[in-house]
């Protein structure tokens, strides 16, 4: 549904939030307004980029104002505290390529919610924000985040493909508690000007769903894992575990994994009953391990149902916001087509009924409806971490009543993931590849893609691959530092997932020399003794140039790669044993037992970039680059790094800003899986006039998150951390 069929003017004020209150969003296409929205934000029109505001088509604004607050839900049947948006669950974006996107946020978010920062922020993933450096939303890179009771409004002009994204909080761990949604941007003329040939639409978000709050489970992440350093006081580390559901369109049952027949075998393995429990540990202090789940009373407490018309083709929109878990999506009785992949026009492709989707990245498949009619299930199922129950929906044919499908549901287990042949074979839409080409002549099912309803405004809508000029590698690890703390680290750098209390991207305009000036010099970082607890009275933590420096032993810091414009940049990652480059301080004997890797889905903000490869092993320079794609790989921001493999991928430096590259699993990024990438300083354009303001003491994550610091802070609300009980387990 296109947002110009909704109230078409709103005025400020009270109106606004009658609008907001029937339809979502306002949607305003004055001429004036759009004046006024430039007007109001004096740092959207400075340097060459900017000039992309003069765009002829005059492009109007959707607004919204959006009002964070804390219900009760239970959109797995289980009852727990979510953080909605105008108190609904995950609602939907809708803009138009080319049009401005305005949302004010207001964090009406009560103060005792346990956040390790003080506030949240909005960001809206895959939208690569080009002369909107400071939109971004990422919290101490491009902004301080908006503190309970106040709020700041996002304001940016939508320059990209038409397509699937989603807006979600980056401040702290508040997506696990579903702030985050769809985002979808329109083509300009609607569904005709589209480059395919569908019917009808609809979104599937997908979430993994945990029974504890984001923020508390994250502070269990900061406790020692050395249990020779856990004190009381401070308990001691433990795993996020495994979500108790996935859900689809915010609905699932955490008792779905009941529906695995015999609970389920995985490569021959039973699956443990525990994986249909409620563990002590998912259950916050004071609440019942019984509360009520699958009752009346319990609002969300189903499944979604997807309904179709039988002979229509559906573009559905495939979209994971997991914060753990990678997920095969299956259509049982239906092939699906490929034809986007996070928003970029891909080669159409199908591997049958199932897509994977890794967390942070999009599909759009074509589906139709050409099966009997019926019940058919939709299944989320999880791939490599064994033990979270998949989720369901139902692909329900218009004329039959809903009903659960009578076919056995999907198991966990009973799908491989993707190969890396698979993964491999995805390609960007060869009309991309060659913009002088006739589109019209082009045969169907070639998409009727063109550069200019591609990107809406681009000097180069050209996908053929840039020759690199720089080649950056980074080893991927999990080490154990001096703190007894355990952290996820890019080239044993930890990223300090909240920085000094100026934002990195204020820093670096004020001084466009600000990191190679404050970096630690490659001369001090070889003989790191105790890394960790580095912030010093300046509450300024280290700075180390990715690329330049690999200190030898592991340490936390921001974790930052300096890039000039016009730079092509490509990025070389290596999965590597956890304990790898000296990451177990205890010493060898215990390093040797800390070998595992898992595999990570990556997003780099700001860009869209060339996937070249993704390989199994050890990356090598003089043979890996002859199996580079250089001719149609895919464009995306976001890629998979399998466990013991690498992958490459590369990018134009051509959008300054202060851009994060992350592991997108939330708990990785959390505690160190984060670069920054400082591209373009002194480029950078002014700050708005409505830059939240940073607090005058920032919490680090290095923050002593003990029983008394929790309960001084949070206090009695609920929200406490579980306690530490039993052992680290991963
Ligand atoms: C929103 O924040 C601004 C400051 O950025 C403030 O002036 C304004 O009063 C706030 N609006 C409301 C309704 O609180
Ligand atoms: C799907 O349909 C079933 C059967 O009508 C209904 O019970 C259920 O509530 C529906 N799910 C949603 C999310 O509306
Ligand atoms: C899906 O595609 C496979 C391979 O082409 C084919 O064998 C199968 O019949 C198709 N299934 C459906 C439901 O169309
Ligand atoms: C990982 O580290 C090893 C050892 O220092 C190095 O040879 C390799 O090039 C690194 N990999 C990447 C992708 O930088
Ligand atoms: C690191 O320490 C070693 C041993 O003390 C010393 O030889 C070396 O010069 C030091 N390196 C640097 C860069 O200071
Ligand atoms: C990677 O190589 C190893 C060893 O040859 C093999 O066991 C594994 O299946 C491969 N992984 C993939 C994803 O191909
Ligand atoms: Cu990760």
């Amino acid at each position: 549904m296109l947002p110009r069929q909704f109230p078409r003017i709103c005025l400020q004020g009270v109106a606004t939030k009658v609008c907001l209150c029937l339809a979502a969003v306002c949607y305003l296409t004055s001429g004036p307004t759009r004046a006024q929205a430039v007007s109001s934000s004096s740092g959207l029109l400075r340097g060459p980029s900017r000039a992309l505001l003069q765009d002829p088509r005059s492009p109007g604004v959707a607004q919204y104002e959006w009002h964070l607050t804390v219900a009760q839900a239970a959109p797995d049947c289980f009852l727990r505290d979510v953080i909605t948006v105008n108190r609904q669950f995950q609602p939907t974006i809708d803009v138009t390529q080319g049009d401005f996107l305005q949302v004010n946020v207001f964090n009406d978010l009560p103060a005792t919610y346990p956040q390790t920062s003080t506030g949240v922020s909005i960001h809206w993933h895959g939208l690569s924000q080009k002369g909107f450096e400071w939109q971004d939303g990422t919290g101490y890179a491009s902004q301080c985040p908006i503190p309970p009771g106040q709020n700041f409004t996002y304001l940016f002009q939508v320059n990209e493909p038409a397509g699937t994204y989603l807006w979600h909080d980056h401040s702290s761990q508040l997506r696990a508690d579903g702030l985050q949604g769809a985002l979808i941007v329109h083509a300009v003329g609607g569904q005709a000007a589209e480059a395919w040939t569908y019917d009808e639409e609809q979104t599937l978000l997908l979430s993994d769903w945990f029974h504890g709050e984001g923020n508390a489970m994250g502070m269990t992440l900061e406790r020692p894992f050395d249990l020779t350093k856990a004190t009381a006081e401070s308990g001691h580390w433990r795993w996020v575990s495994l979500p108790q559901a996935v859900t689809i369109n915010g609905h699932g049952n955490f008792l779905d994994c009941a529906l695995i027949g015999g609970l389920g075998n995985v490569n021959g393995t039973a699956l443990s009953e525990t994986a249909c429990k409620v563990t002590d540990y998912t259950v916050p202090p004071g609440r019942s391990t019984q509360l009520p789940w699958a009752q009346p009373s319990n609002p969300g407490c189903t499944h979604a149902n997807v309904t179709v018309e039988a002979g229509k083709t559906y573009r559905l929109r495939l979209i994971s916001a997991v914060s753990l878990v990678y997920l095969t999506v299956c259509f049982e009785g239906h092939n699906v087509t490929l034809i986007t992949a996070d928003a970029s026009p891909i080669d159409p492709i199908s591997f049958g009924p199932c897509v994977d989707l890794n967390s942070g990245q999009r599909y759009d498949v074509l589906l139709t409806a050409n099966a009997a009619p019926g019940n058919y299930w939709i299944s989320a199922q999880p791939q490599y971490r064994m033990g979270t129950p998949s989720g369901f929906a139902v692909l329900n044919y218009k004329g039959v009543g809903a009903a659960l499908p009578t076919s056995a549901p999907s198991q966990p287990g009973s799908v491989k993931p993707w190969s890396l042949s698979q993964i491999n074979s995805i390609h960007s839409a060869a009309a991309l590849l060659n913009p002088g080409a006739s589109i019209a002549s082009a045969p169907q099912p070639q998409p009727r893609i063109s550069p200019d309803n591609y990107i809406f405004t681009s000097n180069a809508p050209n996908l053929q691959v840039p020759a690199k000029t720089r080649t950056v590698g980074f080893n991927q690890t999990q080490p154990l530092i001096a703190t007894g703390q355990i952290r996820w680290a890019l080239n044993n750098v930890a990223h300090d997932t909240v920085p000094p209390c100026t934002p990195t991207l204020l820093d670096v305009y004020n001084n466009p020399n600000y990191v190679e000036q404050f970096a630690v010099p490659a001369n001090a970082i070889r003989n790191l003794t105790a890394p960790g607890q580095q912030v010093g009275a300046s509450q300024q933590p280290d700075i180390y140039l990715g690329g330049v420096n690999f200190p030898d032993q592991p340490t936390t810091g921001l974790n930052i790669l300096s890039v000039d414009l016009g730079e092509v940049v490509e990025i070389v990652l290596q999965n590597s044993p956890a304990s790898a480059f000296n990451g177990d301080y205890r010493g060898a004997a215990t390093a040797a037992s800390r070998t595992g890797q898992e595999q990570h889905p990556f997003h780099l903000h700001g860009h869209h970039f060339w996937v070249l490869a993704t390989g199994n092993g050890t990356w090598d320079p003089n043979s890996s680059p002859a199996s580079y794609n250089l001719v149609n790989p895919v464009y995306r921001d976001t890629y998979s790094l399998l466990a013991n493999g690498w992958a490459v991928i590369r990018f134009e430096a051509n959008n300054p800003g202060v851009w994060l590259y992350h592991c997108h699993i939330q708990w990785h990024m959390f505690i160190g899986s984060n670069l920054y990438v400082v591209e373009g300083a002194e480029h950078i354009s002014k700050p708005p006039d409505n830059y939240p303001a940073c607090p005058a003491i920032c919490t680090y994550e290095d923050a002593p998150y003990t029983t008394p610091y929790v309960a001084s802070t949070y206090g009695a609300s609920g929200y406490e951390t579980p306690d530490a009980v039993g052992g680290p387990s991963a």
